[in-house]
């Protein structure tokens, strides 16, 4: 359910159905894209996947191993720090749980690194009890590269910038270590039902 309000900034939807975080709207269809920089080029012949840094073993999954590991479909709502939303996002991936088997961390954080060397941290107990993915589909189609595509994060329970678009892996770290945009600023954490936008905030 959905109504229609017109604010300072034109049309913006908002829910009364309780799924809405503070300070943000309903961008409904829309699928913006932020990138920090260009969507880099993925040759899948050299692609692979890695969990690494404070780890006893590194693993790593080439696209054909990354293909073939248990892929699962979700639905999720979006939330980005931009103050948009969106609602019932349908992704196809692996979850992150499936890729942290058998790991013995020597850390209790990670930090999500990508082509194009965009990096973002979370505390490592985010990624696993079934609430983050690697994805590599969208909308039943293979994930676009503006979106991410071939593989990003998904942590829809956080702020979309933790959700890393072209990622190659995940290193975990002893301490928790600012990624791209946490260095200028934004929230170390980003839940954003307690709107943890800004650092401080
Ligand atoms: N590698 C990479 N991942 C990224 C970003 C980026 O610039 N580079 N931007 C982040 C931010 S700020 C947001 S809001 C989402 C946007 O995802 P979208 O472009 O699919 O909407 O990706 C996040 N992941
Ligand atoms: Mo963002």
């Amino acid at each position: 359910m959905s109504t229609t309000t017109r604010g300072f900034s034109g049309r913006r939807r908002q829910r009364t159905d309780g799924r809405l975080p503070p300070g943000q709207y309903d961008v409904g269809d829309a699928f913006p894209v932020l990138s920090a920089g260009p969507t880099p080029r993925v040759d899948l012949g050299t692609w692979d996947l890695t969990v690494q840094g404070q780890v006893d073993h590194v693993a790593r999954w080439t696209w054909e191993d990354f293909t073939a590991l248990p892929h699962e479909d979700i639905t999720v709502d979006l939330h980005c720090v931009t103050a948009w939303s969106k609602f019932d996002t349908r992704w196809r991936g692996v979850s992150l749980d499936t890729l942290l088997e058998g790991i013995s961390p020597g850390g209790s954080f990670v930090s999500a690194f990508c082509d194009g060397g965009y990096t973002t941290n979370l505390p490592l107990a985010d990624l696993t009890g079934g609430r983050a993915w690697a994805v590599d589909g969208y909308g039943g189609a293979p994930l676009e590269p503006v979106h991410g595509g071939p593989v990003r994060l998904l942590v829809p329970h956080l702020y979309l910038w933790k959700s890393a678009k072209w990622l190659r892996g995940i290193a975990v770290t002893e301490h928790d270590e600012p990624g791209f945009w946490e260095r200028f600023g934004y929230h170390g954490y980003g839940d954003p039902w307690r709107e943890q936008r800004y650092a401080g905030g």
